[in-house]
């Protein structure tokens, strides 16, 4: 037997089964004749292993565990859509074009599922994936190839040897879902809260066998490059995914006028409740290919496409109760605490009431039915009351006048109640929770649950505390539901906050006003803790971006002594104060020049741009004068062109700007 020859036919033929399988969601062969093939091949491929192949469908089942994962620029900006709300918004949107375009006739749309996924882009050169990565902030995401090789519905190969990008939605069925959240239980692990969720979770998994047994699945709906591959238009793009493999979403439809689109964002909302998974609007796009860069982009959406959104669904459910909670600057907020229920795809057990005016506004009584909606991403809210079904001597909800934690009086600020008392233990408790979080010190594992334990059980009483956790390994080891494996995990990554960056840590110490824009100009400013601490009034009101509100809350934030004693502790901790990122280059071509940017940029968002010509010591302002040194333009450049032409500004457009970020390696 040829060896070679007989891998080459298993692999072409499961590839097939798979594509039919997958795809095309019709199988022509039985599961044992599959399992059969699929065992030969893997006998083969190791008792020869000079056949093997990354791309052999074998290799589906995931393989090393990775440290992390690298991240990926993306060759070409990854977008957001805009959003509308209602059928004006969508007609705003045509109208645009049609003006931008000066087109008087109905235009021909794509109307597209919105998929309640998480995006990607994937490579293809010489017909092999060569990476898949993430989203991240659209210019540079992470590294997720080994995941996305256990999609099934992903070919590993495509018939077409041109480097091809493609970008699409990842997204797990509600029938998956339910099933892994069902295994969940019986295992006593805690639950996903939505496909979407489960989805991101799994793609995030750095061991790649866990994301196999996910059973993810992938709508495909754009091509990046579809200019360089002669596509005319996006219908077209979407049959040439079709015909090399991927799977695109069957309900895509190509119609003529706004009217038609709206007769279809209609037809679907009823519609979209018997998919078997979740969307949260129908996208739009302009069909033609040529009309797109002539329509181009704002700062960070192509103006070719939009997402119209359907409303919120209303779910009934009852009010329990209604709890206060105390947050780090002291705000108190008042929560609903509801029956639990289903709402846009996740339990919700609780609902924000805002404030008191909020919360007297709605006349809620406790025990009452109430209407709740959930919006996207947004904290669930209590639209309104069902007052017709209030039970008879039902109790009125009504503001408390100390704090729930410290029992201090309140003290009302505008529409907010706060509690002013310095050491209130709830107060503490968020401030950890938030000098631990993300946008801080990024501690990963250590949740709000933990920190409050910690708490509770006397471990800590400030942030400092945490750095002295890894002498009490043997005391935290008796927590019930400690194992050595949490603790370690936990240790370690508190050690490793250490290292972070001073704007990390500005943002870590939850100083009022300042999040994580104005902490990292402060980082760059200042460049360690000490100097900010120093630094005067008149220091921080010369920032650009810094107002009195902001300079005065820094002062009054280092002239109190219990904040004092923090830093001190954390300084002898060993915790970096000094800024790591990238600093201001004393020779780049763009070094203290001042600069304006304007237009919209096929490769950068502006901030991004701006962050990128700032890091190369240039002084980014918003109005063109005769002190501007360049002015950087874009498409649809309007009047800051015409008033550096008239003043004799110099000029850099964005291939220009390429070149010269090139020769400085950004
Ligand atoms: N079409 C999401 N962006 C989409 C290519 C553009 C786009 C989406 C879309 C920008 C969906 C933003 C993230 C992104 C690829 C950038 C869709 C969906 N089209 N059908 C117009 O189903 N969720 N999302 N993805 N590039």
């Amino acid at each position: 037997m040829d060896i070679a020859k007989r891998i080459e036919t298993l692999r072409a033929l499961l590839n097939q089964y798979n594509h039919e399988y997958y795809v095309l969601n019709q199988s022509t062969v039985d599961d044992a004749t599959y399992d059969q093939l699929m065992n030969e091949l893997i006998e083969l491929e190791k008792n020869h292993p000079q056949y093997f192949s990354p791309y052999s469908p074998s290799q589906r089942v995931g393989g090393a565990v990775q440290s992390s994962f690298k991240k990926i620029k993306h060759t070409r900006m990854m977008l957001s859509l805009a959003n509308a709300y209602s059928q004006a918004d969508v007609q705003a949107f045509d109208q645009r074009i049609q003006d931008l375009l000066s087109i008087h006739q109905p235009m021909a749309y794509v109307c597209e599922l919105k998929i309640d996924g998480l995006a990607i882009s994937i490579e293809y050169r010489n017909g092999v994936m060569v990476y898949a990565a993430t989203r991240g902030d659209g210019e540079i995401g992470e590294d997720v190839t080994a995941n996305i090789k256990t999609i099934k519905s992903i070919p590993l190969t495509i018939p077409d040897q041109r480097t091809i990008e493609v970008r699409g939605e990842v997204y797990m069925t509600r029938k998956v879902f339910q099933s892994l959240n069902a295994q969940r239980i019986a295992n006593g692990e805690p639950l996903l809260a939505n496909p979407r969720n489960a989805a991101a979770g799994s793609i995030r998994q750095l061991d790649s066998t866990i994301t196999a047994n996910r059973q993810l699945d992938a709508f495909l709906y754009y091509v990046v490059n579809a200019d360089e591959l002669g596509i005319k238009s996006h219908q077209e793009a979407l049959g040439f995914l079709k015909i090399l493999g991927f799977k695109i979403n069957p309900e895509t439809k190509t119609v003529q006028g706004i009217d038609r689109v709206w007769a279809f964002i209609q037809t679907f909302e009823s519609k979209r409740a018997s998919l078997d998974y979740d969307t949260d609007g129908i996208v739009i796009k302009v069909n033609a290919l040529s009309d797109h860069p002539r329509l181009g982009y704002t700062a960070k959406t192509p103006r070719w496409a939009i997402a119209y959104k359907y409303p919120p669904e209303l779910v009934e459910t009852t009010l329990e109760n209604v709890i206060f909670t105390v947050g780090r600057t002291g705000k108190i907020t008042p929560n609903a605490v509801l029956k639990p229920v289903r709402v846009s795809g996740s339990m919700i057990a609780r609902a924000t009431l805002h404030n008191e005016d909020f919360m007297l506004l709605k006349n809620l009584y406790l025990g009452d039915q109430v209407l709740i909606r959930k919006a996207g991403e947004v904290i669930p809210e209590v639209v309104q009351v069902v007052s017709h079904k209030r039970l008879a001597n039902a109790i009125k909800v009504t503001m408390i006048q100390e704090c729930p934690a410290c029992h201090q009086p309140l003290i009302k600020i505008e529409a907010m109640h706060y509690c002013q008392n310095p050491s209130c233990p709830a107060r503490h408790v968020e401030s950890v929770i938030h000098f631990a979080s993300k946008i801080a010190m990024d501690m990963k594992g250590l949740g709000d649950k933990i920190i409050q334990d910690l708490f509770e059980l006397g471990f800590i009483q400030s942030s400092a505390d945490l750095y002295a956790l890894k002498d009490k390994r043997e005391a935290l080891l008796q927590i019930d539901g400690y194992s050595d494996k949490s603790v370690d995990l936990i240790l370690d990554a508190i050690e490793k906050s250490k290292q972070r960056s001073l704007e990390k840590l500005i943002v870590g110490l939850g100083i009022k006003e300042i999040g994580e824009k104005t902490a990292k100009q402060l980082a760059k400013r200042f460049l360690n803790l000490q100097a900010l601490s120093q630094a005067t009034y008149q220091d921080l009101m010369a920032l650009e971006d810094t107002g009195p509100v902001v300079a005065q809350a820094i002062l009054d934030y280092f002239q109190q002594p219990i904040h004092q004693t923090l830093i001190d502790r954390l300084i002898a901790f060993g915790v970096n104060t000094r800024y790591l990122g990238p600093v201001a280059s004393q020779t780049s071509f763009f070094s203290g020049k001042t600069i304006v940017i304007t237009g919209s940029f096929a490769n950068y968002a502006r901030e991004s741009l701006t962050e990128i010509l700032e890091n190369l010591g240039a002084k980014v302002t918003g109005s063109v004068s005769k002190n501007t040194h360049f002015l950087v333009y874009g498409t649809d450049a309007g009047s800051k062109l015409v008033k550096a032409q008239t003043l004799g500004v110099s000029l850099i457009d964005e291939s220009r700007l390429l070149a010269i970020l090139a020769s400085e390696k950004v």
